[in-house]
């Protein structure tokens, strides 16, 4: 069954997105205006409306909306320079929220939960392409450990709830991700939404922009629209509690130097491009597979990364006094 065309589902569901005000959370809340069914009702969270690493906090939200389901997005998020000086905060604060959004939602008897995981908790030292099977099979890369253990974790859990309560709690392993409502932070965002923010400064003061590290490694990047497209498919029609990598296909893989020209141009720079090579370059390479996608939805079609770079760009120069950073 393709994107779109949908089994008659009469079963009215509630749908909690936690994590919903962020990058991923944004883009749900425009996937499912532009593809909406009659049954389903969402409910996009933020902290504010609780800090999940509560308990109690926790238990609360999920006794005041009584969701039938979950897209579980909520998380300590951040780019390569963050998850090297906080491994340990990654570590707690995300197992601290997956343990209390799965639990509740066990004691609950919400009927399905999709999980958020993320390439780079796969092993660092690899056969390559990367898929599914491959998650549990060695360390990750040591400059994410923390938060990559942590999502390790709730395919583990995913499974125990499974075997000793039957629960459906499935998960989606996405590359990187970007688009409007970003983290645009210089120090804790990540290589896309920083190099936007470094390009939009060097524009102003007629600088080059300056690329951390060499500019070699090489990433596959889905658009935050697009990803949020495969969540409502993973959450209307995917049955399978192993999780699905959702990436863009091998032959979409840019290096940093790539994608950097890319945001030089979007800006019209007239300065260039500098590498700081005293930065980190953290993990060469995380290429993953996305042929477990392709064998339900053959034909998706991903957003060009040119265009969906120039998107953003257009997004954060319209919206720059209220974006993150
Ligand atoms: P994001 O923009 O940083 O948003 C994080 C969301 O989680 C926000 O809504 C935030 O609420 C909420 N949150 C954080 N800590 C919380 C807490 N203690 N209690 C309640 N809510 C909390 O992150 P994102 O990029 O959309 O990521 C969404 C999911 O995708 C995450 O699970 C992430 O691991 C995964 N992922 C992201 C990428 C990527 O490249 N961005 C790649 C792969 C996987 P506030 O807005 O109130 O702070
Ligand atoms: O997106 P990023 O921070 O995360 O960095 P990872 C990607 C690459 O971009 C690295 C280079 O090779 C950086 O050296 N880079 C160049 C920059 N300029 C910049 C810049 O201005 N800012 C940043 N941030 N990078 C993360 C994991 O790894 O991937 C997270 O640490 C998460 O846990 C995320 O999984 C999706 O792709 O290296």
């Amino acid at each position: 069954m393709g994107l779109g065309e949908c089994r008659f589902d009469f079963e009215k569901k509630i749908i909690l997105v936690t994590g919903g005000s962020g990058l991923v959370g944004q883009a749900i809340k425009q996937a499912k205006q532009q593809d909406p069914r009659e049954n389903e009702t969402f409910i996009f969270l933020s902290s504010k409306d609780g800090d999940l690493k509560d308990p109690a906090a926790t238990q609360r939200i999920f006794e005041r909306y009584k969701p039938t389901h979950v897209i579980h997005l909520a998380a300590m998020v951040g780019g390569l320079f963050n998850n090297m000086k906080h491994n340990l905060d990654f570590l707690r604060n995300n197992i601290l929220i997956n343990d209390n959004v799965l639990h509740n939602s066990y004691k609950l008897g919400v009927k399905k939960v999709v999980s958020c995981l993320s390439t780079c908790v796969f092993p660092d030292k690899t056969t390559y392409q990367i898929d599914e099977t491959m998650i549990h099979n060695g360390p990750p890369h040591p400059s994410n450990f923390g938060y990559s253990y942590a999502k390790r974790l709730i395919d583990v859990q995913n499974h125990a709830y499974h075997q000793q309560h039957g629960c459906h709690f499935t998960a989606v392993i996405p590359t990187n991700v970007f688009g409007a409502y970003d983290n645009f932070n210089l120090e804790d965002g990540h290589v896309i939404p920083g190099l936007i923010h470094k390009a939009y400064i060097a524009k102003k003061e007629g600088k080059p922009l300056v690329v951390y590290g060499s500019g070699k490694p090489l990433r596959q990047f889905i658009y935050s629209i697009d990803l949020a497209k495969l969540f409502l498919f993973v959450l209307r029609e995917y049955e399978e509690i192993d999780p699905i990598i959702l990436s863009v296909d091998e032959s979409s893989e840019v290096s940093i130097g790539e994608v950097a020209q890319i945001i030089a141009d979007a800006f019209q720079l007239e300065h260039g491009i500098v590498l700081d090579s005293t930065k980190a370059d953290g993990q060469f390479k995380k290429t993953a597979s996305n042929n477990k996608l392709r064998t339900y939805l053959p034909d998706f079609q991903f957003m060009p990364l040119k265009d969906a770079i120039e998107r953003t760009v257009q997004w954060f120069n319209l919206n720059y006094n209220i974006a993150r950073k």
